[in-house]
């Protein structure tokens, strides 16, 4: 009886071995970004630039960062400038997305610094599925904050832009660790 039980005993902890060793495993790498160069390391590569009005500059920032080695630094310096990093990931309709990003700003002048998200009809991608996803909002000096929202896709949409930005404002912003992941 005792060896039996011994037996049976020995796969179960076993099981339960394997399914906390998985657990760990996806909680160290997490699931996937699907933005390139999310992390803004070792240049802004993966991100278009969008400077639409004024003279503001972008640029690749190795002194200040959340995730080493660096982050992507937006300057105004009136309030008519205006600067985005672009990404146009593709999404899936009906699906649950989560985008999330950390900025940090210095004596941003107008309420300007905004993590914006477009939803592109696939059939014509200057047409929406809904209204932007416009998150932050932040002015003056902030340290690192998390900006983030969870989504399911409108039926229809083919791609995202996705726009850390600087709108119109004077002032530094830090983008980093920008991730859009899929979650259902
Ligand atoms: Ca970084």
């Amino acid at each position: 009886m005792h060896i039996r039980m011994f037996g049976r005993a020995v796969p179960a902890m076993l099981f339960i071995g394997l399914l906390a060793a998985a657990a760990v495993a996806a909680a160290q790498s997490g699931p996937a970004n699907l933005l390139v160069n999310g992390s803004i390391d070792g240049g802004i590569e993966g991100w278009e630039t969008w400077t639409p009005q004024g003279q503001p500059q972008i640029s690749y920032d190795t002194t200040v960062y959340r995730s080493a080695p660096g982050s992507a630094k937006l300057q105004g310096f009136s309030a008519q400038d205006r600067a985005a990093l672009v990404q146009r990931p593709e999404v899936i309709p009906g699906k649950t997305y989560k985008i999330s990003a950390w900025v940090k700003t210095e004596n941003v002048s107008r309420a300007g610094v905004m993590l914006r998200v477009q939803f592109n009809l696939a059939t014509n991608p200057s047409q929406k599925t809904r209204d932007h996803i416009i998150l932050g909002n932040l002015q003056g000096t902030n340290d690192w904050t998390l900006l983030e929202e969870t989504f399911v896709v409108p039926p229809g949409t083919g791609t995202l832009i996705v726009e850390p930005f600087l709108d119109r404002a004077q002032g530094i912003v830090w983008w980093d660790d920008i991730t859009l992941t899929l979650l259902d």
